[in-house]
């Protein structure tokens, strides 16, 4: 019998970023939509995420929380939408899978809030200082239309719609590598259709 596969979000939210790899996955899976305050801080909640925070899933008894891991998950617990490159493969899935969530993540959202870390501190930041993170990413998507291998992954659900975030919060634009991988992404239909529908839920 198959596992339910349970999506909690909220339609203004990193959600968006689960629900675009579950609309590629094709697989059933029912949405909870949490309004921020009370409700994603509530008890039942709080026993799936202790952060209080979206996205997160369960399917069946296993709770995963963080959209890089979530993406990951789904994608081997789904092996038929192949969305995750053989085990042997996997060295640029997990390297920009884990660079995206750790230093791309925090880099641009630190400075969108108005702080860059000074030269002494960028020695203890994983991420450096916001520059040497997306000069660097940049590097790794030029001329390439995937960030790991020659096929679309859950690598690029993830990677590429965290750059998505970082253009369309206007600090990621300046580098035309970013934006062609985005552009190369943002109008696949699995993504069109996880947006209309969290828009739907937002307007009900
Ligand atoms: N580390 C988490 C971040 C999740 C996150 O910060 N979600 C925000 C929405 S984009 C949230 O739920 N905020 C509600 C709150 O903190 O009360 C991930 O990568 O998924």
């Amino acid at each position: 019998m198959q596992q339910e596969l349970v999506f909690y979000t909220n339609p203004q939210s990193r959600g968006n970023i689960a629900h675009w790899m579950l609309e590629e996955l094709g697989v059933p899976y029912r949405p909870v939509v949490l309004a921020y305050g009370d409700a994603m801080k509530s008890p039942e909640y709080l026993a799936i995420n202790p952060m209080g925070k979206v996205p997160a899933i369960r399917h069946g008894d296993r709770i995963v929380t963080e959209g890089a891991a979530i993406c990951a998950y789904l994608a081997d617990a789904f092996p038929d939408a192949g969305l995750a490159p053989a085990p042997a493969d996997r060295a640029d899935y997990y390297r920009w899978l884990f660079f995206a969530a750790s230093c791309l993540e925090a880099a641009w959202t630190d400075k969108a809030a108005g702080w860059l870390p000074s030269p002494e501190q960028q020695r203890m930041f994983g991420y450096g200082s916001f520059e040497l993170t997306v000069d660097t990413l940049a590097k790794a998507v030029a001329g390439k239309r995937y960030i790991a291998g020659d096929r679309f992954s859950a690598a690029d659900v993830y990677v590429g719609r965290s750059v998505g975030y970082g253009i369309e919060f206007g600090e990621l634009g300046n580098w035309p590598e970013l934006v062609k991988y985005w552009n190369a992404l943002k109008d696949r239909p699995a993504l069109a259709r996880a947006t209309a529908q969290a828009e739907s839920w937002q307007q009900a």
